[in-house]
């Protein structure tokens, strides 16, 4: 099973997946500053020319979230949980995530950090205005929910948690608004204690080559 990876945001969670449940996996790194995700041996794996992408036999799955779950499932792994109701429930913040709360802190992100990186000109004042109102809408519902819970579902860590927390690695270089989110920060906190999850990136890997 090769797992495909580069270390930014969206590889970072089924690496950290990986990791935590101890998968069999190969990790295979491909380099995005040298266009090798654009290489017809790489689009042949995830025609979409992004990172994550996972090939095991003839099963070929690209997007981060459906990779945790793959991983958690042929791992055994609870963070993936069995009772469907609770699939469900892992689903909802999963999608909620992706079009909303991380959807805007990789707004901010992009703007206060990634654009100055690549060379892709300054912060958009507008653009970082609309974000962080956002980004404070739906970091209320996170906090409100995270009330007397430990994990988005509650006692237990789930790839929900991984998924939601992309961007709270990059918090400092996004310049999130947490502050006044204070059950937020103790779950990031939570979050960041998880050895994988802050160190998800492979030591021994493979390249595309
Ligand atoms: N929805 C995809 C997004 C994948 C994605 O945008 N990956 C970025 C790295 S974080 C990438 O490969 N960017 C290179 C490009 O778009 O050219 C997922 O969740 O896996």
């Amino acid at each position: 099973m090769k797992l495909y990876y580069s270390e930014t945001p969206n590889p970072r969670k089924p690496c950290a997946v990986a990791k935590h449940v101890n998968a069999p996996v190969e990790f295979v790194r491909v380099e995005l500053a040298k266009g090798e995700h654009k290489t017809p041996a790489y689009l042949a794996v995830n025609p979409n020319g992004k990172t994550p992408a996972l090939a095991d036999g003839d099963v070929h799955l690209w997007e981060a979230h459906a990779i945790m779950a793959y991983l958690a499932l042929k791992s055994g792994s609870d963070l993936w949980p069995d009772n469907p109701v609770l699939q469900i429930e892992v689903m909802k913040w999963l999608n909620w995530d992706t079009a909303h709360f991380s959807r805007h802190a990789g707004r901010l992100w992009f703007q206060r950090f990634l654009k100055g990186a690549i060379g892709a000109g300054d912060p958009d004042a507008a653009e970082i205005e609309e974000a962080t109102g956002f980004f404070k809408q739906f970091a209320g519902i996170l906090d409100d929910h995270l009330k007397g819970r430990d994990h988005i579902l509650g006692n237990r860590l789930t790839i929900a948690d991984f998924g939601v927390a992309t961007f709270i690695p990059l918090a400092d270089q996004a310049e999130l608004p947490l502050e006044p989110f204070a059950e937020l920060r103790r779950w990031a906190d939570g979050m960041m204690a998880i050895d994988a999850w802050r160190d998800p990136w492979p030591s021994e890997y493979s390249t595309l080559g």
